[in-house]
C-alpha cells in the first residue's frame, strides 16, 4: 500500500503575546517546524489561538507575524491543505488569510474524515458549560455588530486594551484544572456526542486550548486529544492514517 502523507496538527501558540518575552523566538520555532513538515504534510490543521491577537480591518491588518505567515504560505504553495479553527484569541480571523494565503477558516466544530477515519475538531472554548460571563463575552465577540462598531475605534486604542485584555485572560485559563478523565468536560462532552450520533461514532477528537498534552482513551474506544501548546511543550499532533501520536517538536530548555 503507498505511505499516506501525515497530516499535523498543532494548536495555542500565541504568537505575538506581550507577556512572554520569547515570542519572537517562539515565532521562529513555529516557522522552523513548518519548514520541516513542508515536504511530506498532506494538511495541517491550525487549532485555535495561533496568534494571541488579531483584528482584521477591512483595508489593514496588525503588524507582526511575518516569518509565521511565510511559513504558512509556503506550505500552502506546497499543495498542504491548511485548516485554520479559530479560537477564543484569534476570533477576528475573517476573508484576510483565506485568500492571501489560502487557508479554510473554521468556527465551531469541525466534523471530517480523514484516511478512513472520523475526527471531530475544535479548539475547545465554547464546549462543555460555559461560565456565564465567559459565554456572555464570547457571544459579544462574536457579533457582526459589535465587531463593525470595534473597527470603527482607532487601533491605537483597542489594540493595548487588546493585548491587557488577552494577558489577563491567559492568567485566568491558567487556573484551570488538571485532566481527569472522569471529570474533565472535555472527555464529557465526547461521551455526549457518541451518544448522540451513534450512527456515526468519532474516532479522535482534538482540541486545543487547555495548554495540556493529553491523549486518553475512552471506554467506547475513541480517543481524546488535547495538543498542549508551544509556551511550554512545543507539542503537535502526527497522524498517519494508521495512528495518531502526540509528539514535541523541541523540548523548553
Ligand atoms: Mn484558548
Amino acid at each position: 500500500m503507498k505511505p499516506q502523507k501525515p497530516i499535523y496538527f498543532i494548536s495555542d501558540l500565541h504568537l505575538g503575546s506581550t507577556y512572554d518575552p520569547m515570542s519572537r523566538q517562539r515565532e521562529r520555532f513555529a516557522v522552523e517546524f513548518l519548514d520541516s513538515i513542508a515536504d511530506n504534510a498532506e494538511a495541517l490543521y491550525l487549532v485555535g489561538d495561533i496568534l494571541d491577537y488579531w483584528f482584521e480591518y477591512r483595508t489593514v491588518v496588525p503588524r507582526g507575524y511575518v516569518r509565521f505567515f511565510g511559513a504558512l504560505a509556503a506550505l500552502a504553495d506546497k499543495g498542504v491543505k491548511i485548516t485554520w479553527l479559530i479560537g477564543n484569541h484569534d476570533i477576528w480571523l475573517f476573508d484576510y488569510l483565506r485568500d492571501e494565503i489560502g487557508i479554510e477558516i473554521v468556527d465551531g466544530l469541525l466534523e471530517t474524515e480523514i484516511y478512513g477515519k472520523r475526527f471531530l475538531i475544535s479548539h475547545g472554548d465554547g464546549v462543555g458549560k460555559l461560565p456565564r460571563g465567559f459565554r456572555l463575552i464570547r457571544s459579544v465577540f462574536r457579533n457582526r455588530i459589535c465587531q463593525k462598531l470595534y473597527a470603527a475605534i482607532h487601533p491605537r486604542w483597542t489594540i493595548p486594551f487588546a493585548h491587557r485584555w488577552s494577558s489577563h485572560s491567559r492568567s485566568n485559563e491558567k487556573a484551570l484544572p488538571e485532566f481527569d478523565i472522569t471529570t474533565d468536560p472535555f472527555a464529557a462532552f465526547a461521551g455526549e456526542w457518541q451518544s448522540a450520533h451513534p450512527q456515526n461514532p468519532v474516532d479522535y477528537f482534538v482540541f486545543g486550548h487547555r495548554h495540556v498534552m493529553i491523549d486518553e482513551k475512552l471506554s467506547d474506544g475513541s480517543k481524546v486529544i488535547i495538543l498542549g501548546d508551544w509556551l511550554k511543550y512545543f507539542s503537535y499532533g502526527y497522524y498517519d492514517g494508521d495512528r495518531f501520536s502526540l509528539r514535541q517538536f523541541r523540548q523548553k530548555k
